[in-house]
Protein backbone atom coordinates (compact mmCIF):
# COMPACT_ATOMS: atom_id res chain seq x y z
CA UNK A 1 0.00 0.00 0.00
CA UNK A 2 1.38 3.64 -0.72
CA UNK A 3 2.91 5.63 1.67
CA UNK A 4 0.96 8.74 1.25
CA UNK A 5 -2.32 6.50 1.17
CA UNK A 6 -5.02 8.66 2.82
CA UNK A 7 -6.48 7.61 6.27
CA UNK A 8 -9.67 8.48 5.13
CA UNK A 9 -9.31 5.83 2.14
CA UNK A 10 -8.25 2.83 4.71
CA UNK A 11 -10.95 0.43 6.09
CA UNK A 12 -10.67 1.92 9.29
CA UNK A 13 -12.60 -0.32 11.50
CA UNK A 14 -12.83 -4.30 12.41
CA UNK A 15 -16.63 -3.80 13.91
CA UNK A 16 -16.13 -4.33 17.54
CA UNK A 17 -13.10 -6.54 17.66
CA UNK A 18 -9.98 -5.21 20.09
CA UNK A 19 -6.38 -5.99 18.46
CA UNK A 20 -4.20 -7.49 21.21
CA UNK A 21 -0.73 -7.28 20.55
CA UNK A 22 1.76 -9.36 22.55
CA UNK A 23 5.09 -8.31 23.53
CA UNK A 24 7.16 -11.22 24.90
CA UNK A 25 10.39 -10.37 25.40
CA UNK A 26 11.71 -6.80 25.40
CA UNK A 27 15.20 -5.73 25.92
CA UNK A 28 15.51 -5.26 30.12
CA UNK A 29 14.21 -8.81 31.48
CA UNK A 30 17.21 -10.97 32.04
CA UNK A 31 16.90 -14.96 31.51
CA UNK A 32 18.61 -15.90 34.99
CA UNK A 33 15.67 -13.87 36.67
CA UNK A 34 12.97 -14.30 34.64
CA UNK A 35 12.88 -18.54 33.49
CA UNK A 36 9.47 -18.50 31.23
CA UNK A 37 11.11 -15.14 28.83
CA UNK A 38 11.32 -16.35 25.51
CA UNK A 39 15.21 -15.73 23.99
CA UNK A 40 16.17 -18.34 21.52
CA UNK A 41 14.31 -18.17 18.20
CA UNK A 42 12.72 -21.63 19.24
CA UNK A 43 11.40 -19.96 22.33
CA UNK A 44 10.04 -17.13 20.59
CA UNK A 45 8.44 -18.97 17.85
CA UNK A 46 6.64 -21.33 20.11
CA UNK A 47 5.68 -18.12 22.52
CA UNK A 48 4.07 -16.22 19.42
CA UNK A 49 1.26 -19.87 18.00
CA UNK A 50 0.63 -19.82 21.78
CA UNK A 51 -0.09 -16.08 21.90
CA UNK A 52 -2.08 -16.61 18.78
CA UNK A 53 -3.81 -19.21 19.32
CA UNK A 54 -4.93 -17.11 22.52
CA UNK A 55 -6.63 -14.07 20.46
CA UNK A 56 -2.78 -12.19 19.96
CA UNK A 57 -3.12 -10.50 16.30
CA UNK A 58 0.63 -8.60 16.24
CA UNK A 59 3.85 -9.74 18.16
CA UNK A 60 6.25 -6.57 18.90
CA UNK A 61 9.85 -8.18 18.78
CA UNK A 62 13.03 -7.63 20.39
CA UNK A 63 15.55 -10.20 19.98
CA UNK A 64 18.86 -11.86 22.08
CA UNK A 65 22.23 -12.84 20.93
CA UNK A 66 23.52 -16.80 22.51
CA UNK A 67 24.07 -15.36 25.52
CA UNK A 68 20.45 -14.31 25.86
CA UNK A 69 21.46 -10.25 26.05
CA UNK A 70 19.33 -7.77 23.81
CA UNK A 71 20.86 -7.65 20.14
CA UNK A 72 19.96 -5.34 16.91
CA UNK A 73 22.26 -7.61 14.80
CA UNK A 74 20.51 -7.75 11.33
CA UNK A 75 20.77 -11.15 10.42
CA UNK A 76 19.12 -12.48 13.40
CA UNK A 77 16.45 -10.30 12.79
CA UNK A 78 16.02 -10.84 9.62
CA UNK A 79 15.59 -14.77 10.85
CA UNK A 80 13.30 -13.82 13.31
CA UNK A 81 11.06 -12.01 10.77
CA UNK A 82 11.15 -15.19 8.26
CA UNK A 83 10.55 -17.71 10.96
CA UNK A 84 7.54 -16.18 12.42
CA UNK A 85 5.88 -15.73 8.67
CA UNK A 86 6.25 -19.37 8.40
CA UNK A 87 5.10 -20.49 11.76
CA UNK A 88 1.77 -17.78 12.58
CA UNK A 89 0.10 -15.27 10.32
CA UNK A 90 0.80 -12.60 13.51
CA UNK A 91 1.56 -9.35 12.14
CA UNK A 92 5.56 -8.85 13.02
CA UNK A 93 6.42 -5.44 14.34
CA UNK A 94 10.08 -5.30 15.15
CA UNK A 95 10.93 -2.83 18.10
CA UNK A 96 13.15 -0.04 16.65
CA UNK A 97 13.47 1.01 20.30
CA UNK A 98 15.86 -1.38 21.08
CA UNK A 99 18.07 -0.99 24.32
CA UNK A 100 18.74 2.27 25.92
CA UNK A 101 22.79 1.18 24.94
CA UNK A 102 21.16 0.91 21.12
CA UNK A 103 22.97 3.57 18.38
CA UNK A 104 20.60 5.93 16.93
CA UNK A 105 22.14 4.40 13.19
CA UNK A 106 21.33 0.77 14.85
CA UNK A 107 17.89 1.71 15.56
CA UNK A 108 17.08 2.72 11.87
CA UNK A 109 18.56 -0.72 10.51
CA UNK A 110 16.10 -2.43 12.28
CA UNK A 111 13.68 -1.29 9.29
CA UNK A 112 16.43 -3.27 6.41
CA UNK A 113 15.14 -6.90 7.91
CA UNK A 114 11.39 -6.11 6.16
CA UNK A 115 9.28 -6.02 9.12
CA UNK A 116 5.27 -5.89 8.37
CA UNK A 117 5.67 -2.70 11.10
CA UNK A 118 7.98 -1.32 13.45
CA UNK A 119 7.55 0.70 16.61
CA UNK A 120 8.50 4.42 16.50
CA UNK A 121 8.20 6.21 20.17
CA UNK A 122 7.80 9.69 19.94
CA UNK A 123 10.16 11.23 22.18
CA UNK A 124 13.29 10.99 24.64
CA UNK A 125 11.72 9.74 28.26
CA UNK A 126 13.69 9.07 31.70
CA UNK A 127 13.90 5.11 31.56
CA UNK A 128 14.23 4.07 35.21
CA UNK A 129 17.63 4.94 35.95
CA UNK A 130 18.48 5.30 32.21
CA UNK A 131 17.63 7.56 29.48
CA UNK A 132 15.36 6.54 26.20
CA UNK A 133 16.98 8.24 24.24
CA UNK A 134 14.55 9.70 20.88
CA UNK A 135 15.65 13.18 20.18
CA UNK A 136 13.32 15.41 17.62
CA UNK A 137 15.68 14.50 14.48
CA UNK A 138 16.19 10.99 14.93
CA UNK A 139 12.15 10.32 15.41
CA UNK A 140 11.73 12.39 12.25
CA UNK A 141 14.31 10.53 9.94
CA UNK A 142 13.00 6.99 11.82
CA UNK A 143 9.69 7.76 10.51
CA UNK A 144 10.46 9.13 6.81
CA UNK A 145 12.22 5.77 6.24
CA UNK A 146 9.00 3.49 7.10
CA UNK A 147 6.88 5.72 4.77
CA UNK A 148 10.32 5.12 1.85
CA UNK A 149 10.13 1.33 2.55
CA UNK A 150 6.57 0.62 3.54
CA UNK A 151 6.20 -0.29 6.92
CA UNK A 152 3.61 0.38 9.21
CA UNK A 153 4.77 2.21 12.44
CA UNK A 154 3.08 2.27 15.91
CA UNK A 155 3.29 5.38 17.79
CA UNK A 156 4.80 4.50 21.07
CA UNK A 157 4.03 7.24 24.06
CA UNK A 158 5.39 7.17 27.02
CA UNK A 159 4.76 10.32 27.96
CA UNK A 160 2.27 13.12 27.25
CA UNK A 161 4.25 15.41 25.44
CA UNK A 162 4.83 12.55 22.93
CA UNK A 163 1.88 13.43 21.31
CA UNK A 164 3.07 17.09 20.83
CA UNK A 165 5.01 15.59 18.47
CA UNK A 166 3.16 12.87 16.98
CA UNK A 167 1.07 15.78 15.77
CA UNK A 168 4.01 17.86 14.58
CA UNK A 169 5.48 14.43 12.96
CA UNK A 170 2.01 14.44 11.09
CA UNK A 171 1.58 17.59 9.83
CA UNK A 172 5.41 17.95 8.60
CA UNK A 173 5.51 14.46 7.16
CA UNK A 174 1.70 12.76 6.27
CA UNK A 175 -0.04 10.12 6.63
CA UNK A 176 2.17 6.62 7.53
CA UNK A 177 2.61 3.46 5.55
CA UNK A 178 -0.92 1.39 5.45
CA UNK A 179 -2.99 4.84 6.52
CA UNK A 180 -3.79 4.33 9.81
CA UNK A 181 -2.11 6.11 12.91
CA UNK A 182 -1.94 3.80 15.56
CA UNK A 183 -0.34 4.47 18.82
CA UNK A 184 0.08 2.58 21.91
CA UNK A 185 -0.11 4.38 25.39
CA UNK A 186 3.48 3.08 27.10
CA UNK A 187 2.02 3.70 30.82
CA UNK A 188 4.11 3.39 34.07
CA UNK A 189 7.67 3.25 32.90
CA UNK A 190 9.47 5.39 36.36
CA UNK A 191 9.79 8.67 34.32
CA UNK A 192 6.85 8.56 32.17
CA UNK A 193 3.60 8.89 32.52
CA UNK A 194 1.48 7.34 35.44
CA UNK A 195 0.14 3.85 34.58
CA UNK A 196 -3.91 4.74 35.70
CA UNK A 197 -7.60 5.83 34.61
CA UNK A 198 -7.37 9.46 34.76
CA UNK A 199 -3.55 9.79 32.35
CA UNK A 200 -4.97 7.11 30.36
CA UNK A 201 -8.06 9.55 29.32
CA UNK A 202 -5.88 12.81 28.84
CA UNK A 203 -3.54 10.91 27.36
CA UNK A 204 -5.93 9.56 24.48
CA UNK A 205 -7.60 12.96 24.61
CA UNK A 206 -3.93 14.29 23.17
CA UNK A 207 -3.76 12.00 20.14
CA UNK A 208 -4.69 13.49 16.58
CA UNK A 209 -8.49 12.88 16.38
CA UNK A 210 -8.09 9.93 13.49
CA UNK A 211 -5.57 7.57 15.85
CA UNK A 212 -6.36 4.78 16.95
CA UNK A 213 -4.68 3.30 20.28
CA UNK A 214 -4.03 0.65 22.54
CA UNK A 215 -2.07 1.06 26.16
CA UNK A 216 -0.14 -1.16 28.31
CA UNK A 217 0.84 -0.42 31.99
CA UNK A 218 4.64 -1.64 33.34
CA UNK A 219 4.86 -3.95 36.06
CA UNK A 220 2.14 -3.46 38.70
CA UNK A 221 0.06 -0.91 36.51
CA UNK A 222 -0.66 -3.83 33.73
CA UNK A 223 -3.88 -4.93 35.46
CA UNK A 224 -5.05 -1.29 35.91
CA UNK A 225 -4.38 0.08 32.72
CA UNK A 226 -5.89 -2.99 30.51
CA UNK A 227 -9.11 -2.32 32.54
CA UNK A 228 -8.93 1.31 31.43
CA UNK A 229 -8.18 0.90 27.83
CA UNK A 230 -11.25 -1.30 27.53
CA UNK A 231 -13.60 0.70 29.06
CA UNK A 232 -11.96 3.47 27.24
CA UNK A 233 -12.81 1.80 23.69
CA UNK A 234 -9.30 0.78 23.54
CA UNK A 235 -6.89 -1.98 21.71
CA UNK A 236 -4.48 -3.99 24.63
CA UNK A 237 -0.85 -4.59 24.37
CA UNK A 238 0.33 -7.43 27.32
CA UNK A 239 3.26 -9.56 27.65
CA UNK A 240 6.76 -10.26 29.60
CA UNK A 241 8.44 -7.15 27.96
CA UNK A 242 5.99 -5.00 30.58
CA UNK A 243 5.00 -7.46 33.18
CA UNK A 244 6.91 -10.83 34.61
CA UNK A 245 4.28 -11.63 36.70
CA UNK A 246 0.45 -12.74 36.35
CA UNK A 247 -0.34 -11.12 39.78
CA UNK A 248 1.07 -10.07 42.29
CA UNK A 249 4.02 -13.02 43.76
CA UNK A 250 2.71 -15.20 40.95
CA UNK A 251 5.05 -15.01 37.82
CA UNK A 252 3.79 -15.63 34.59
CA UNK A 253 4.33 -18.85 33.49
CA UNK A 254 4.49 -17.73 30.08
CA UNK A 255 3.32 -15.12 27.45
CA UNK A 256 -0.04 -17.09 26.61
CA UNK A 257 -2.01 -16.34 30.02
CA UNK A 258 -1.31 -12.96 29.82
CA UNK A 259 -2.56 -12.90 26.54
CA UNK A 260 -5.55 -15.43 27.62
CA UNK A 261 -6.25 -13.11 30.45
CA UNK A 262 -6.87 -9.97 28.05
CA UNK A 263 -8.73 -11.84 25.16
CA UNK A 264 -11.50 -12.85 28.04
CA UNK A 265 -11.37 -9.69 28.87
CA UNK A 266 -12.04 -8.28 25.52
CA UNK A 267 -14.90 -11.09 25.39
CA UNK A 268 -16.55 -9.62 28.42
CA UNK A 269 -16.72 -6.19 26.91
CA UNK A 270 -18.27 -7.68 23.93
CA UNK A 271 -14.82 -6.93 21.36
CA UNK A 272 -13.46 -9.68 21.21
CA UNK A 273 -9.77 -10.14 20.07
CA UNK A 274 -9.42 -9.24 16.31
CA UNK A 275 -7.63 -12.13 14.25
CA UNK A 276 -4.58 -11.29 12.55
CA UNK A 277 -6.00 -11.27 9.46
CA UNK A 278 -8.71 -8.72 10.23
CA UNK A 279 -5.39 -6.45 12.00
CA UNK A 280 -3.66 -6.64 8.54
CA UNK A 281 -6.63 -5.00 7.04
CA UNK A 282 -7.10 -2.27 10.40
CA UNK A 283 -3.43 -1.42 10.36
CA UNK A 284 -3.13 -1.14 6.39
CA UNK A 285 -0.79 -3.81 5.96
CA UNK A 286 -0.42 -5.04 2.35
CA UNK A 287 -1.38 -9.15 2.28
N1 LIG B 1 13.53 -1.18 25.53
C1 LIG B 1 13.15 0.17 25.65
C2 LIG B 1 14.36 1.03 25.92
C3 LIG B 1 10.29 -0.13 21.72
O1 LIG B 1 10.40 -1.34 21.71
O2 LIG B 1 10.11 0.53 20.71
C4 LIG B 1 12.46 0.68 24.46
C5 LIG B 1 11.31 -0.08 23.99
C6 LIG B 1 10.42 0.60 23.02
O3 LIG B 1 11.07 -1.24 24.32
ZN1 LIG C 1 9.70 -2.90 23.05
Amino acid sequence: MDAGRAAADVPRTVPGATLITVAPTGAEAAKDSVPALPVTLDELVATAKDCQAAGAAVIHVHVRDDSARPTLELSRLTDTVAALRETTGLVVQLSTGGAVTDSFEARLAVLDAGPDACSLTCGTVNFGDEVFANPWPFIRRLYARTQELGVVPEFELFDLGHAATLHRLLDELGAPAGGRVHCDLVMGVPGGMPGDAPTLVQAVAALPAEATWSATGIGRTSIPVMLAAVAAGGHLRVGMEDTASYARGRPATGNGELVERASQLARLAQRPPMTAAHARVFLGIAA
